[in-house]
């Protein structure tokens, strides 16, 4: 994996650069659709390639994991090939998943005991196994196995979770190196700060993170719960400390807002559900405001989905249409609503990543900012 910064603005802390993998280049900064598992719900991969045209997507180990099972990927000869994309894929390492999904885990300094959310079927995750697994997964970006701590989360618990973060990474580490690549092209690992909302904990796992030297770098356990002014400054600690060659990922962020204030910050990469999961209950995202569409004012409302017309869909369906979709629960409705979001969402980064490249980012951000954050 190569990056190449191209461009820092004067204003603020954004970059624009590129991180060029064996199955292409991706521009950043860039919003990677989730695909939790193998599939963008809602969208057909024709479309996501097509239309909305990311250069990388989402996974979730701990879900394919689960189904169709490691056995099953590896036999299809990994996840590109399984689901049909030939574009770049990161996988998350189940850090995340086991505590927010599975039920009765039980943290210890082997690993993390959970139960499947789908059968209540029992099983361990150690950071080895982990590595094992997403080796086999086959994604371009893997991540390291981590805890993200629930908010608030009390000092001590904080600290001791960071440091077993930490020696779960020294494993991760070590096992990998042990592990060939699968499928004949190569794979990037990234650590993953953690130390909740404490200045102290976010520094010292930073400088952890940087000193192991990897391809890229991530910042977990934030956007759970806390106020986003605290996650703006633990986002620009950690940026601050993180080596300004490498690729910034900021984990499962957020709002059109989060996206644009962390890209002022220094962040590279983002993921979140939200365009995907707020489309399906009829949420549009755009340049002015957010949208329910399910609301009755746009029961008559004949004019475009979205004057702008970023995706298709936009210019070829009216409000009152996809209203009436939602309405009468037609799956129709779900699909037109994602790929607007994911379109917008798409086209925030990219327009970010030309005002970087232009020189007006932080005007621009400033005029985004203000104009989104309003009910339409
Ligand atoms: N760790 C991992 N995945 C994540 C997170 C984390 O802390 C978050 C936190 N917002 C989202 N996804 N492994």
């Amino acid at each position: 994996m190569k990056f190449t910064l191209l461009q820092k603005d004067n204003k603020s802390k954004a970059r624009a650069g590129e991180i060029t993998t064996d199955h292409g280049t991706i521009q950043t900064p860039i919003f990677m659709p989730v695909g939790t598992v193998a599939s963008v719900k809602g969208v057909h991969q024709r479309e996501l390639r097509d239309d909305i045209d990311p250069d990388i997507i989402l996974g979730n180990t701990y879900h394919l994991y689960l189904r169709p099972s490691t056995g099953i990927l590896e036999e299809a000869g990994g996840l590109h090939k399984f689901m049909g994309w030939d574009r770049n894929i990161l996988t998350d390492s189940g850090g995340y998943q086991v505590y927010s999904l599975s039920g009765n885990r039980k943290i210890k300094e082997e690993g993390v005991k959970f139960k499947s959310h789908i059968d209540g079927s029992n099983h361990f995750f150690t950071p080895e196994n982990v590595m094992e697994i997403q080796r086999t997964i086959g994604a371009d970006i893997i991540m390291a196995f981590d805890e993200c701590t629930p908010y608030p989360c009390d000092y001590q618990y904080a600290k001791r979770s960071m440091h077993l973060t930490h020696r779960w990474l020294d494993r991760c580490i070590s096992h990998l190196e042990k592990l060939p690549f699968k499928y004949g092209y190569s794979q990037s690992f990234f650590p993953i700060v953690q130390g909740s909302t404490y200045k102290d904990l976010r520094k010292q796992s930073a400088e952890y993170i940087a000193s192991v030297g990897a391809e890229g770098n991530a910042i977990g356990g934030l956007s759970v719960g806390e106020p986003a002014e605290e996650m703006y400054e633990m986002a620009e600690l950690v940026c601050d400390i993180l080596p300004e060659d490498k690729p910034r990922y900021l984990m499962g962020v957020g709002t059109p807002i989060n996206i644009l204030e962390n890209i002022a910050l220094g962040v590279d990469m983002f993921d979140c559900v939200m365009p995907t999961r707020n489309a399906r209950n009829g949420m549009l995202f755009t340049a002015h405001g957010t949208i329910n569409i399910k609301n009755k004012k746009w029961e008559n409302d004949f004019s475009p989905l979205d004057e702008m017309g970023i995706t298709f869909v936009d210019t070829e369906y009216s409000k009152a249409y996809l209203r009436h979709l939602f309405a009468a629960n037609e799956y129709l409705g779900k699909q037109i609503a994602t790929i607007h979001n994911l379109g917008f969402y798409l086209w925030l980064v990219r327009t970010a990543r030309e005002r970087i490249l232009a020189g007006d980012f932080q005007e621009w951000k400033t005029k985004m900012v203000q104009q989104m954050d309003k009910r339409l």
